[in-house]
Order: structure tokens, then sequence, then C-alpha cells
């Protein structure tokens, strides 16, 4: 019985953009499933971010995405080990402004950073709401 190749990704995904899309649209495109390690807003405040949406809404807009199979919390930056070896995961996905970031999952998976869509990014689509 021919296993399902699993990939696994993360981020905040707030303010979905087609960026977002692309990436996760290409993510997909490597395997069978497809898992979003989803940042928590209490992580997101580690990572000096603020969503605008909360993690729940942004779960539920993740969740209604045909590429994606499942949404998992990511609470710390050390749990991507146990992430990969919990779900079988075969390929880890990461947008290449992560490229190096994440070699260490090489012993436990493939890791694959995809080029990062030029032209939209959350933190644009705010300052651009500020102008008005
Ligand atoms: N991304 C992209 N193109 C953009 C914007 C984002 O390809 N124009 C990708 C990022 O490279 C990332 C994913 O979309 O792979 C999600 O982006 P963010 O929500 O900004 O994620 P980030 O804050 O980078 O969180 O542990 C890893 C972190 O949780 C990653």
């Amino acid at each position: 019985m021919k296993k399902t190749t699993t990939v696994l990704t993360y981020g905040t995904y707030d303010l979905l953009h087609w960026g977002h899309i692309n990436l996760l649209k290409r993510a997909k495109d490597l395997g069978d499933e497809l898992i979003v390690a989803l940042s928590t807003d209490e992580f997101n405040q580690l990572k000096h971010k603020e969503a605008y949406h909360s993690y729940e809404n942004r779960k539920f807009i993740l969740e209604s995405i045909q590429y994606v199979d499942k949404v998992i919390p990511e609470n710390k930056w050390e749990q991507k080990v146990e992430d990969v070896i919990k779900n079988d995961v075969d390929i880890f996905v990461m947008g290449d402004d992560w490229k190096g970031e994440f070699d260490f999952l090489k012993e436990y998976c493939e890791v694959v950073y995809l080029d990062r869509t030029n032209g939209v990014s959350t933190t644009m689509i705010k300052k651009d709401l500020l102008i008005g």
C-alpha cells in the first residue's frame, strides 16, 4: 500500500493574500496531504507579530482552502521535529525568506524552500490601508 506523501508548512497566514495561496498551492502540489501549522496568537507575540485575525478565524479561513487538509497550532519554535515525526511528514516546505533556517529537519524529512511571491505581503497591505 503506497504511503501518502505528507507535506508540512508553518506560518501566521494573517490577512490572507495571493502570495499565501501561491505558497499553499505549490506545497500541496508536492504531495497528497498538506498540513499547516498555524501560529497561535501567543506564538505571534514571540515572533513580534500581531495578527489582525484571531487564531480561530485564521484557522477557519485556512481550513476553507482547497489545498489545505489539516491545520494544527504552532505554539513554539521548537515543535517542528516533533510535528514532523508525529505527523509522518515527508516534505517540510517554507517560503525562501526562511532559506536555510530549517535545514536541521533534513535529518527527518525533505526540506523545500519555495520562491516567495513578490509584490504582496501582509505588512504591505497594512501599510497601504493606513495611507488610505
Ligand atoms: N509567503 C510567500 N510569499 C509572500 C508572503 C508569504 O511565499 N508574498 C510565504 C512565507 O514564506 C511563508 C508563508 O507564506 O512560508 C506564510 O507567511 P507568514 O504568515 O508571514 O509566515 P511567517 O510569519 O514567516 O511564519 O515557524 C515558522 C513561522 O511560523 C513562519
